[in-house]
């Protein structure tokens, strides 16, 4: 028992350092500073890249939350999805069908979950766009 409670303090503890992580970042929105996905974007800083073409980058999550996660981003810089305008929809269409193909492409056959975390109430810790794709193991629902 004393161990579950740990574990279960451990997987509090992560959580709140994320919810920190996204109410440090939102202080910083609107600032003109590359994020760290412009970075691998650019190939300044190495990320494990799984797929790109002209208008997206796919790379996987250095702290994944289930078995495959990856995430999906597009090369131009929109902070977050309740920054986007009506004209970039094909864009954000596109970014859902490259979602679909690499997690078919990872084996991800019983099924998986995108996120798009938005704001510091959506607990988003980096302002440029970006798809999550989890799988490999059974989601929980409602989500925390
Ligand atoms: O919380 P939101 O939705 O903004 O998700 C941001 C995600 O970016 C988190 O799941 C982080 O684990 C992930 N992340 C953060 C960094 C990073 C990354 N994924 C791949 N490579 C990364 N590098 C090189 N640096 C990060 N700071």
């Amino acid at each position: 028992q004393r161990r579950a409670i740990t574990v279960q303090n451990l997987c509090l503890s992560s959580h709140n350092d994320e919810v920190h992580l996204a109410e440090e970042a939102s202080k910083k929105y609107g600032s003109p500073a590359p994020t760290i996905f412009s970075k691998i974007i650019d190939k300044t800083i190495p990320a494990d890249i799984i797929y790109e073409d002209n208008k997206c980058v796919a790379f996987r999550d250095t702290s994944p939350q289930a078995p495959v996660h990856f995430l999906v981003i597009p090369r131009t810089l929109i902070p977050r999805i309740s920054d986007v305008h009506d004209d970039d929809a094909p864009l954000l269409g596109h970014l859902l069908v490259v979602a679909k193909k690499l997690a078919k492409k990872e084996g991800l056959r019983e099924g998986y979950r995108l996120i798009i975390n938005d704001g510091k109430h959506g607990a988003q810790s980096v302002y440029h766009l970006h798809i999550h794709v989890l799988g490999g193991r059974q989601m929980q629902w409602p989500p925390g």
